[in-house]
């Protein structure tokens, strides 16, 4: 106790003094994210699986699963889990592989919904997006009103359930869509900031991990507000950056903006797990899924990248980035997966820890360069193909993915124009 005593705020910072003087919070970030999603997609088209344990996911060897139903959930089982375990503690759950056209289809109807509100909506995965809905009240009421009519609408056109938080900004919107799974509505107002905010648990700070966690145990930390009661200098000295960013995150303030792709500078998608991952195949097998995202939404905005980075953060919110640049810029899934794979292979290689979070983010955006093309590459059309084909029935986690990745794997199709840059 006498390192928290030690580690008190005496004279209030300017950020401090901020919240102590209630600065008002406009509601202007909605953050959406359907609930189980594959899950409920899949309960959707077989309706005798209602009300029932199931895990959507790879039932080979290997298998992962992709997500648990929540009465599958009741018996711990959870995303990211390999199969084996699962079956283990829910023996009679029912296992569904999974069918990522379907899930895409179903995601594309809520995106969709989205850009009839606001035209700034930053998608994270298939299921969950941002929306900045400044400037909307005119057209479509109060926040509250805005985000039960998104909700209604998803429903009614998907047959799905929703869960909204709606807050001053993306930390505080994503917390609170959480709050009140599934089919929730929160609306983290200054009443609710307030009186909830400051009793919540640490854990709730997305990507903060186990291992950090326990570190904030040892000086008995556990909730926001015991958080607040850490000095800046204290937290920066134990945590470097991520110390700075949990002395802003525990007092509600997050300066992140909501960034459509049309506007972006790079296209990125990023997986929190629940728990630090300690497999590197289930990290890799997410991975895949991510990059797979990243491509088709490059080519929807028919974009190419030259540069392809990966986001591993651990378990004590310690971050790093891998990146690689090419020669060429690219939209193609393959090429990409390429790059990636080798990045995450050479970091498992040398030091594999558990892992918090995993992302891919393609950047650098330019145009083919004319000349080169005078050159095709002799796969560049079969790749291309079969990019068209996957994009109609793109998988985020399937059994295509799988596929794609095995065959990538032996090194079918090998031919790459790249320039290797590791950071
Ligand atoms: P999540 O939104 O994290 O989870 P969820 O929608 O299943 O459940 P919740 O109600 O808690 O939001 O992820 C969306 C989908 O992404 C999920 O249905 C399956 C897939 N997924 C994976 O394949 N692997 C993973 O590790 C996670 C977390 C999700
Ligand atoms: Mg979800």
């Amino acid at each position: 106790m006498i390192v928290i005593v030690s580690a008190m705020v005496r004279i209030p910072s300017p950020i401090a003094q901020c919240v102590l003087f209630k600065m008002p919070m406009k509601l202007s970030v909605l953050h959406v994210d359907m609930d189980a999603f594959f899950a409920a997609v899949e309960v959707l088209d077989n309706p005798s699986l209602r009300g029932k344990p199931l895990l959507v996911g790879g039932t080979g060897k290997r298998g992962v699963v992709s997500t648990a139903s929540y009465e599958a959930r009741e018996f711990g089982c959870h995303s990211a889990q390999p199969m084996a375990v699962a079956l283990k503690k829910c023996p009679h759950a029912i296992v569904v592989s999974p069918r990522g056209e379907r899930y895409r289809e179903k995601s594309e109807q809520i995106f969709e919904i989205f850009s009839n509100y606001t035209p700034s909506v930053e998608p994270i995965s298939v299921d969950e997006a941002f929306l900045d809905i400044q400037g909307t009240e005119r057209l479509f009421g109060s926040p509250l009103h805005i985000g039960e009519e998104i909700k209604e609408s998803i429903l009614a056109n998907t047959g799905l359930t929703a869960s909204v938080g709606i807050a001053s900004n993306k930390f505080l919107a994503k917390l609170s869509s959480d709050l009140e799974k599934p089919d929730g509505m929160t609306v983290m107002d200054q009443e609710r900031f307030d009186h909830q905010f400051p009793g919540l648990p640490i854990s709730k700070i997305w990507g903060l991990g186990k291992a950090t966690l326990i570190q904030f145990e040892k000086v008995g930390v556990r909730t926001m507000g015991d958080m607040r009661n850490l000095s800046r200098e204290w937290l920066v000295r134990r945590f470097g950056l991520s110390g700075e960013a949990f002395y802003k995150l525990c007092r509600g303030i997050d300066g992140r903006v909501v960034t459509p792709d049309h506007r972006a500078k790079s296209i990125g998608q990023e997986q929190t797990f629940r728990e630090d991952i300690a497999n590197p195949e289930t990290v890799r097998h997410n991975l895949l899924g991510e990059v797979e995202q990243v491509g088709y939404r490059l080519r929807k905005h028919k974009l190419k990248a030259k540069r392809i980075t990966l986001k591993i953060r651990y378990g004590d919110f310690q971050t790093i980035t891998r990146g690689m640049t090419l020669s060429r810029p690219t939209d193609s899934t393959h090429i990409l997966w390429e790059m990636a794979k080798e990045l995450f292979d050479k970091w498992v290689e040398s030091n594999f820890y558990p892992v918090r979070l995993i992302g891919a983010t393609a950047s650098h955006f330019a145009d083919e360069d004319a000349q080169l093309e005078m050159f095709p590459d002799q796969f560049a059309e079969k790749r291309r193909q079969m990019d068209l084909g996957t994009d109609a029935i793109l998988e985020k986690f399937g059994k295509n993915s799988i596929r794609r990745g095995a065959s990538i794997h032996r090194g079918e199709h090998h031919h790459t124009d790249r320039r290797k840059n590791p950071e």
